[in-house]
């Protein structure tokens, strides 16, 4: 048994919470119905009515949302709240097309950082501890969501944000930061650099709360050892406020849902049908108490399976698996998400064929991608100097489609090979699932 941030509602009776998901629904529905457009005519396409919803029981008969209804209302469709009583906003990463902004009131932001702070706690944080915030500062949630729950169970907070590394290794040592919050990526970086410098004897961190990206058992266990922690696995989504959705308690066997705010169901990502308890297939949340964005049954395109059985750490919210893939083709490099439709545009923009291979591969802890795009037959004429301009160009074109750098390669007319069915556009050499 260990401690909880909000003891009464993380080891509450499963009956007690299926009763307080239904009741919340059931205004969710009501309130979302009146007050986004967008959805109630989503519900009217299928003659659903809020009167129709009961309970959890009824939650199948709403209608799903997806990233692209949010692109195509974007920016206020899915709005529901008065903008009045909206005080923040955060985006996910990607592309000005694919970005998605998720409002927030302040009633949203409490309850946010209210799901952040039971993972803070439930990886042994108290008052005492020094959070040292290595996410990103800004339209990423990470470092929003865990700050904000770190002042919530109120330990001492070090804004760090991501990169210069040696200034994060001089605060960690200096002030002796106790729990380090980052990618997973990153916090093996910050191993291997702190190892590098020999200041292994001056780093005092006992926890660290890793998300935003998939990393395996094998990574965890590095992080571990190299660095004498305990490394525990946190799960989130812009859309469904950011980090703190779910996350792991000292038993590290599956991440516990925040059920009194996110009900979660697994559908079959080709049928839309609910899946018996157990089964693996895709993450759909709904979001009973968020009101300015208030999400019912969207779909994550995480792939993934929930347990039921209770937990020897006493909290009674159902554990999701770590994600073990995607429905969608979305990568996620450099802690950017990634579409390859993304990368094509900008190639087809650009005057190119669409024969192109995307290669994604990890060295050491950090991620790299290298685009191949074939020539164009006069392109190929061209002189080295103006083959290697035209490189650098599409380096520029992608850099500012992604926000991350990535190698391009011009290669040879026809020199990619044809597939005969689906072409294989990307290989993701880091086996991350
Ligand atoms: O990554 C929120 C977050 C920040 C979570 C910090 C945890 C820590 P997005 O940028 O919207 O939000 O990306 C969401 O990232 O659908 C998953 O595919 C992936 N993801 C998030 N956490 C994990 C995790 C944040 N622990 C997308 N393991 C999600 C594997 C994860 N994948």
């Amino acid at each position: 048994m260990g401690n909880y941030h909000h003891p009464e509602i993380e080891t509450m009776p499963r009956a007690d919470i299926e009763a307080l998901q239904s009741a919340r629904l059931v205004e969710a529905v009501e309130r979302v119905y009146n007050t986004v457009p967008a959805y109630r005519k989503k519900m009217e396409a299928l003659g659903v009515e809020p009167r129709h919803i009961k309970g959890i029981e009824d939650l199948h008969l709403l209608p799903f949302i997806t990233k692209d209804d949010l692109r195509e209302e974007y920016p206020y469709g899915f709005l529901g709240a008065p903008l009045d009583d909206v005080v923040r906003i955060q985006s996910t990463s990607g592309t000005t097309g694919r970005r998605v902004v998720a409002f927030y009131t302040q009633a949203d932001i409490d309850l946010w950082e209210d799901c952040c702070a039971r993972a803070i706690v439930a990886a042994g944080g108290t008052k005492k501890d020094v959070v040292q915030v290595s996410y990103g500062y800004g339209l990423f949630t990470g470092a929003a969501g865990i700050a904000g729950g770190a002042h919530k169970m109120g330990a001492m907070t070090l804004p760090m944000s991501s990169g210069n590394t040696d200034r994060q290794l001089q605060f960690m040592a200096d002030l002796e930061a106790t729990i380090i919050a980052c990618t997973p990526s990153y916090a093996a970086y910050l191993a291997e650099s702190i190892h590098e410098k020999g200041m292994r004897d001056q780093i005092k961190l006992k926890a660290g709360i890793f998300g935003a990206e998939a990393w395996t058992e094998e990574m965890r266990h590095d992080i571990e050892q190299s660095l004498g922690i305990k490394a525990y696995d946190i799960y989130g989504l812009t859309e469904l406020s950011g980090p703190g959705v779910s996350f792991e308690c000292e038993e590290q066997a599956g991440m516990h849902i925040n059920e009194d705010h996110f009900i979660p169901e697994i559908i079959d990502p080709k049928t839309g049908e609910v899946l018996p308890k157990g089964s693996k297939g895709e993450l759909v949340f709904t979001a009973v108490t968020k009101h300015a964005f208030p999400l019912l049954r969207y779909r994550t395109k995480d792939i993934t399976q929930l347990n039921y059985e209770p937990c020897a750490c006493g909290r009674t919210h159902v554990r999701m698996h770590k994600p073990m893939g995607r429905s969608d083709d979305m990568m996620i490099v450099k802690g950017v998400n990634v579409f390859p439709s993304q990368i094509e545009t900008v190639l087809m923009n650009q005057g190119y064929p669409a024969n192109y291979q995307i290669i994604v591969t990890r060295v050491k802890t950090s991620d790299n991608i290298e685009v191949q795009v074939e020539m164009t037959p006069e392109m190929f004429s061209d002189s080295l100097t103006e083959v290697s301009k035209k490189e650098k160009e599409l380096v520029g074109a992608l850099k500012s489609m992604l926000g991350i750098y990535c190698d391009v390669r011009l290669v040879a007319p026809k020199s990619i090979t044809r597939s005969e069915g689906k072409a294989q556009r990307v290989i993701d050499k880091r086996n991350l699932y």
